[in-house]
């Protein structure tokens, strides 16, 4: 029958093909495949990598999600990640970024807690190769010693949050300010942007501002020390991280003042916690900063060390809540937060 036939003759096509793949020796043999491509260096993999990450400390919500994501991403996928978390000391990270010189790893991803005081050690890396990535925050050094930062717009941030004091207030509002840790670029930017704003409303005054380090123990302080002073002439409070804002809370519930009402709070990154106070009706407004750079700086980290080119900064995309949004609504996105 014909269908057989050329069934047959398929067949014999078939294994005469795989005969010939058997016998037949590679047209170039394996170890001879990079020497044919003569500057082909070969790229590393995930696997391959060896990277340092000098976190600054373990202050706020924000920052331990920080260090999560990168510690899980680096387990997912399967980068040694050498990790250290310098307290909130400047000296600890500069001693950890030679530690990781000297271990000669592939690439350092470094979040300054300040902006000044990097150019010496960030250039004792590059004369050993090893590229830094400035992960969340920036730091004043020329841009030759570091290759790309990864993280939010912090002056937008301060912008967003006194637009929305703005409406909160009607454009009329005695500010007290708590600072992030002086010297930080979140500090710096978040304070200048805000101030930007500000110029427009002439009725809203900042009567008071101090450095509240970014933690709730030091927000609470901070805040007690303003209720001291200016009482109830305080009708706003711009807190530039959640976890200030929710010490500020517990130090004017304790003056006998309802948060979120009698004065209206607004802080910065949109963390767990400050969910949880909007939906208490405490806090009024968070702009949201996002922590979960983990996967992306990784990705970063493996392009970097196989020479591929990457944006100078790569901002993070980020939004803002608000209590008026209401317990449901808040409650929904909360539950699809990671942070
Ligand atoms: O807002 C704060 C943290 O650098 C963006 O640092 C980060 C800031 C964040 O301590 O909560």
């Amino acid at each position: 029958m014909k269908v057989s036939r050329v069934l047959y003759a398929i067949a014999i096509v078939a294994i005469s093909l795989v005969m010939v793949g058997c016998s037949q020796p590679p047209a170039v043999a394996p170890d001879q495949l990079t020497s044919t491509v003569p500057d082909a260096k070969a790229k590393k993999s995930y696997k391959d990598l060896i990277v340092g990450y000098v976190q600054l400390g373990a202050e706020s919500e924000w920052r331990t999600a920080n260090t999560d994501s990168v510690k899980e991403a680096a387990t997912q996928l399967g980068v040694e990640l050498r990790f250290s978390d310098a307290q909130q000391k400047q000296e600890n990270q500069i001693s950890a970024i030679r530690a990781l010189i000297a271990q000669k790893v592939d690439v350092i991803g470094v979040a300054p807690l300040v902006e000044t005081g990097w150019d010496d050690v960030f250039k004792e890396a590059k004369d050993a190769g090893i590229p830094i990535i400035l992960v969340d925050r920036r730091a004043a050094v020329s841009p030759d010693l570091y290759v790309t930062l990864m993280g939010s717009d912090f002056l937008e941030e301060g912008r967003k949050a006194a637009r929305i004091m703005a409406q909160l207030t009607d454009g009329k509002a005695n500010i007290v300010e708590l600072q992030g840790t002086q010297g930080s670029a979140p500090a710096n930017d978040r304070f200048a942007g805000f101030r930007e704003v500000l110029k427009d409303y002439p009725d809203m005054k900042i009567i008071d501002t101090e450095d509240g380090n970014f933690t709730v123990a030091k927000g609470k302080e901070v805040m007690q020390a303003f209720l001291k002073a200016h009482g109830k002439d305080i009708t706003a409070v711009f807190a530039h991280n959640d976890d200030m804002a929710l010490g500020a809370i517990k130090a004017i519930e304790e003056y006998g003042l309802k948060p979120g009402v009698d004065i209206k709070i607004v802080s910065v990154d949109a963390a767990r916690g400050a969910f949880e106070a909007m939906i208490a009706g405490k806090l009024n407004a968070t702009v949201e900063g996002n922590p979960l750079l983990g996967p992306e700086f990784l990705e970063l980290a493996l392009k970097v060390v196989n020479g591929e080119s990457v944006p100078k900064w790569i901002p993070s995309k980020e939004s803002q809540f608000l209590a008026s949004q209401g317990a449901d609504q808040l409650e929904q996105i909360l539950s699809t937060r990671k942070y």
